[in-house]
């Protein structure tokens, strides 16, 4: 990793999508099996589906829990050697997942975003708090917060809602020595931008790490491509 930076304490951004939990046993979106071959975006991951149809959003979500609550599904070698970068890289090191699971808290990661949410979290539309997931949800839950019956919600990003925590991304970008995509498509916006921020306002080096090249791979100096449990190691290490 050394051989493409120029500052050896450079920070460092991080984004990583669905790709890079593949072979812990999590469905990514848009390969051929993936969840958006099951299921309509526009009937499960829209504000205006969950309102025409709280019960079958809530099961996606419902039946998402199960398979990451699989015992089976664990942390694999690309989220270690990530939270290993973090502990032993001499600069800053910034994580931000499009990733709901929590497979990058479980390797170790601590200085990281979820900037589309978290699959074990709840949201209450109601006064706004977020807490753990305890159980399946239904439209008559109370919120543990306020006692209010029916705005429960998963915490999670839909199409059209704005991603979390964008300012601390924006200003981590803005000050990045190398720029690092892993395992997702560059088909949704605004993730797929971080690129070229990076590029453009922090002169950082970029590099894609992906199974094959993504729809945005000729943004990056650098791209490294092999699935992510034996690419991500071999360049941490
Ligand atoms: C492997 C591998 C292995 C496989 N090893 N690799 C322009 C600017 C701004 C916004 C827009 C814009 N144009 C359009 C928009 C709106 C929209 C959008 O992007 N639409 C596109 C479809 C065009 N964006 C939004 O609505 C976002 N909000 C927003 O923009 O707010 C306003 C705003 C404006 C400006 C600044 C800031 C804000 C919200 C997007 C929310 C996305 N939500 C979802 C669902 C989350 C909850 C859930 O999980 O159910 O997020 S959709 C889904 O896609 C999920 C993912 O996080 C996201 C990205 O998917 P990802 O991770 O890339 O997965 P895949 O499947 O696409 O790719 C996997 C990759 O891995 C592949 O390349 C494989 O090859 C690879 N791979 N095996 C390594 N073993």
């Amino acid at each position: 990793m050394t051989d493409i930076l120029r500052d050896e304490a450079a920070p460092i951004v991080i984004l990583t999508g669905a790709g890079i939990s593949r072979e812990s046993g999590l469905h990514t979106f848009r390969d051929p099996d993936g969840i958006w071959a099951k299921y309509d975006i526009s009937e499960v991951a829209t504000p205006e589906a969950f309102i025409a149809n709280p019960d079958l959003v809530q099961s996606f979500y419902n039946d998402r829990r199960k398979i990451l609550h699989d015992t089976a599904v664990i942390p694999n070698a690309a989220h270690l050697a990530l939270a290993r970068l973090e502990r032993e890289w001499p600069g800053d090191v910034l994580l931000v997942t499009q990733n709901i699971d929590d497979l990058h808290s479980r390797a170790g990661s601590k200085n990281l975003i979820h900037m589309h949410g978290e699959l074990l979290k709840i949201r209450c539309h109601h006064c706004e708090a977020i807490s753990p997931w305890q159980n399946d949800l239904g439209a008559t839950d109370t919120c543990p917060s306020c006692d209010k019956t029916g705005g429960l919600r998963p915490h999670v990003v839909w199409f059209g809602e704005m991603p979390l925590e964008m300012e601390r991304i924006y200003q981590a970008l803005e000050n990045c020595g190398l720029f690092i995509s892993i395992g997702t498509s560059g088909n949704v916006y605004p993730a797929a931008g971080f690129v070229e921020i990076a590029h453009h306002h922090a002169q950082a080096e970029t590099i894609e790490i992906n199974l094959e090249p993504s729809d945005g791979a000729s943004l990056f100096d650098h791209a490294i491509y092999g699935p992510a449990t034996q690419t991500v190691p071999a360049f941490v290490d």
